[in-house]
């Protein structure tokens, strides 16, 4: 389905959205946070499994995967990943958000077993599974094509598709912060293909690193562009860099007033795509909770548990509580709405 958009914002009003006056951004961005969703704010009952932390691959930004700056290599069991598995089932957990590193000698079925060991078991628990960096690197290191991954995937049982691994999509910085893995071309063909099956992602960007504002509008811009083409992705989200135990020397984090900028902005710019979620992980809980007046409308989840942004510093190794989720949404003035992970409404808090 080919939409077509008169008023559209194009690249230089997006950038030049930049210069306006914080409150009267955040008010442009909530008119049409308010026009898509109202007063509702989303989120899930999720955990994140990240299996594996040996990784092929060096990106500079990274904490998480096994290298110098992080000695402590592991590979879990089947048998490991289906104990927590268990206990999720059991606390409420209705999505399971399974991304690894790019490990190059578990073999692919080690990974495809760990989402038909779950299915099998537990068909209601939605499967969030591998990013388009991880397609892009099992079809590479085992000689497959990108449909032959995908369609592995969907026999599987993978429902969705996370958002990560876009990162910067401009080449230069790309290349310069990750150098070898998915290209942005690739990354968006994967997506592409993902949607023609029928199926659902999400998109990232990782901002707030050596990139600069022009980067960050190339890369809503070429979101939108495959969106207009397909209409498969739910939601995106902006991921705040995170300066901790990397090779990317940041010295200065970007400011949160440039957060809720870029938030804005890209309520603006991404007018096909529905949904902006403020990741709290990466942004803080309370700058995600302010978020929520610039354009938001989706704080992700409980989580419980995240081992990749918290590598690199983030606050989240452990997830938020229900009710304290439930209870800070309603107290920053907005309703609770807690979705599945395509979106359909289950319970209003
Ligand atoms: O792809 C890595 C990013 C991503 C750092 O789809 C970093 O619903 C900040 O994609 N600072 C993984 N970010 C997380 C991700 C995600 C998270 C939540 C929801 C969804 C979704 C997707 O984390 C990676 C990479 O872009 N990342 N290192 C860092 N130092």
């Amino acid at each position: 389905m080919v939409r077509k958009k008169m008023d559209r914002i194009d690249f230089d009003t997006a950038l030049k959205l930049y210069d306006e006056d914080l409150f009267i951004l955040g008010e442009m961005a909530d008119k049409k946070r308010k026009e898509l969703h109202g007063n509702k704010t989303y989120f899930n009952i999720n955990r994140h499994i990240n299996p594996t932390n040996i990784c092929a691959d060096v990106c500079k930004f990274c904490a998480y995967a096994a290298n110098r700056k992080n000695p402590n290599p592991y590979t879990m069991t089947h048998e490991e990943i289906m104990e927590i598995v268990d206990k999720i089932v059991e606390d409420g957990v209705k999505e399971v958000h399974i991304v690894s590193a790019h490990n190059p000698d578990t073999g692919i079925e080690w990974y495809l077993d760990i989402f038909r060991k779950i299915k099998d078991k537990y068909p209601q628990l939605h499967v969030k599974a591998l990013t388009a960096a991880e397609v892009d690197f099992l079809s590479r290191h085992y000689g497959k094509t990108y449909d032959e991954i995908l369609d592995m995937m969907v026999e599987a049982g993978v429902d969705s598709m996370p958002g990560g691994g876009a990162e910067i999509f401009d080449e230069k910085v790309r290349d310069y912060i990750c150098k070898g893995k998915v290209t942005s071309d690739q990354w968006i063909e994967i997506h592409k293909k993902w949607h023609e099956r029928g199926k659902k992602s999400n998109v990232t960007m990782l901002f707030g690193h050596v990139e600069n504002r022009e980067h960050r509008i190339d890369h809503m811009m070429r979101i939108r562009e495959l969106q207009d083409q397909t209409g498969g992705f739910n939601c995106f989200i902006p991921l705040v860099y995170q300066t901790e135990n990397n090779y990317l020397k940041i010295e200065h984090p970007i400011t949160a007033d440039e957060v809720l900028r870029t938030m804005a902005i890209s309520r603006l710019v991404l007018d096909n795509v529905p949904n902006l979620k403020a990741y709290w992980v990466t942004s803080t809980v309370n700058l995600a909770l302010v978020a929520q007046e610039f354009g938001a409308n989706d704080l992700d989840g409980t989580i419980q548990k995240e081992s990749i942004n918290s590598a690199a510093g983030a606050k989240s190794a452990n997830g938020i509580e229900l009710d304290d989720f439930v209870g800070l949404i309603k107290d920053s003035g907005f309703t609770p709405v807690e979705r599945d992970s395509i979106y359909n409404e289950i319970k209003v808090w």
